[in-house]
């Protein structure tokens, strides 16, 4: 099977016994009780996600796979340029691991008639991390990820539930020691060991739908989709194998630090060719162009301020509320962008009539007006 596997491009495979994942489901509770899930984004019910049997009965076994996503570093995203997480840069992991799973789970059925198998990748109920730490596959780390020998945490996971009893591996050496790496360098603080607040991850965050709360717009910095600090400082990831499968290299004309002018430009079929491909294309262009609002509000760069006054005039609510923010923030950094982004917001105001944005405008222009007061 591994040698199939392998040809099939999976990087990583290992096999699990299909036993009710215990530790789990006390865990799952124990985090549940202290507010810091579930997150929306995770299959909302504890017991399909724990007792296998569920979901397939009669299950045997779970083999999990795993593909290697890491490629070549691109520059970091300086001045109008965005960032993308590695994660989302390429072809969309979902389909392209489940189909080569899919091979894998169809092979087996072939060699053992009348066996049954059901694929799983991210969005199903079961614990892609927790049903590849037991398939000896690698090691949950202070973050959260599973970090593997070979490639790091740069691997993404999913898994052939079958009714085949085949041969467990075993489970690797634990990982992290006394390093708290990750933990420190988390921009939100949202990481204690081996557990996370999701609904204050950045990955999170710069996915959510409508106006991001204040709290996390500067803190996202130039980020569009995804955050990959906590994995950048782990050491485990130091010497981690890239460059494996072309599927996942950025596409040319975006890369992985997109230009935020070029993104506050794109119509429907750019975001067609350039996103919907990607892990990033699920959220629709509003968002990438609402985080690409609050970039160029973070920019700190004067040739972000027509940009933004022009998104005052966007269709989109959120998009608007963002600009508002954005021209505070720059008015208050740059002296000749406060003048312009008072004139803009003050014209703006006049016509608004949402009140999520009537506030973000009144709420930039006194904070413009008490920093001119100041200086
Ligand atoms: C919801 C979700 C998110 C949420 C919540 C993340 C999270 N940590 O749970 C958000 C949107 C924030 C997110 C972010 C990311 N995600 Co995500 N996500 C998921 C998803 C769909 C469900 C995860 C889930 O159920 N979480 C809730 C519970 C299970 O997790 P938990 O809170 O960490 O609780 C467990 C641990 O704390 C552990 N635990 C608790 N205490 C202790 C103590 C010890 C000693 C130990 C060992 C363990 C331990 O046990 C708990 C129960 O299992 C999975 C796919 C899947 N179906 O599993 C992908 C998945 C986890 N995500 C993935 C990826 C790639 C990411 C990002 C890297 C994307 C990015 N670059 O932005 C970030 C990483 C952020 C991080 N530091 O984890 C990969 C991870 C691959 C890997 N190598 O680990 C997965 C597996 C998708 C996939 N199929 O490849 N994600
Ligand atoms: S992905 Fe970013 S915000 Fe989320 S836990 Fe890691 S460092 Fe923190
Ligand atoms: S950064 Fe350090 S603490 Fe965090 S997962 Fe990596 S080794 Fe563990």
């Amino acid at each position: 099977m591994v040698s199939f596997a392998l040809t099939a491009g999976l990087d990583l495979i290992g096999v699990a016994p299909a036993e009710p994942f215990v530790r789990d489901e006390e865990l799952l509770r124990r985090r549940q009780e202290a507010g810091f899930g579930p997150n929306p984004y995770e299959y909302q019910q504890i017991e399909p996600r724990v007792k296998p049997d569920m979901l397939l009965p009669g299950v045997k076994s779970i083999i999990a796979g795993g593909i290697s996503y890491l490629m070549e570093d691109e520059p970091p995203a300086e001045g109008l340029r965005g960032w993308v997480s590695r994660y989302c840069r390429g072809l969309d992991y979902h389909q392209i691991l489940k189909e080569r799973l899919q091979r894998v789970a169809s092979w087996l059925e072939e060699q053992v008639p009348g066996a049954r198998s059901l694929v799983y990748v991210d969005t199903g109920p079961p614990l892609d991390r927790a049903v590849a730490e037991r398939a000896g596959i690698g090691k949950w780390g202070k973050h959260t990820n599973l970090i593997t020998r070979e490639f790091g945490t740069w691997v993404f996971l999913g898994e052939i539930l079958t009714d085949i009893p085949l041969p467990p591996d075993q489970p690797i050496e634990a990982a992290c020691g006394s390093c708290t790496l990750c933990i420190d360098a988390c921009p939100t603080q949202c990481l204690t060991e081996w557990q996370m607040d999701a609904n204050r991850c950045l990955s999170y965050v710069t996915q959510m739908k409508g106006v991001i709360p204040a709290e996390y717009r500067e803190v996202m910095g130039s980020r569009l989709f995804g955050c990959d600090d906590c994995q950048d400082v782990c050491p485990y990831n130091k010497k981690a194998r890239r460059g494996l499968h072309a599927e996942f290299a950025s596409h040319p004309e975006v890369t992985g630090t997109p230009d935020l002018l070029q993104l506050m430009a794109m119509t429907k079929g750019d975001f067609k060719r350039w996103f919907e491909p990607t892990a990033a294309g699920w959220r629709g262009k509003t968002t990438i162009q609402r985080n690409a609002v609050i970039a160029l509000g973070n920019s700190g760069d004067p040739a972000a301020v027509a940009p933004l006054i022009k998104a005052l005039e966007s269709d989109s609510q959120p998009i608007r509320a963002h600009a508002a923010w954005g021209l505070g923030k720059l008015g208050r950094s740059l002296q000749e962008a406060a003048g312009p982004a008072v004139v803009a917001l003050e014209a703006r105001q006049r016509q608004e009539t949402d009140p999520a944005v009537t506030l973000e405008i009144a709420n930039a222009l006194s904070s413009l007006k008490s920093s001119a007061g100041g200086h």
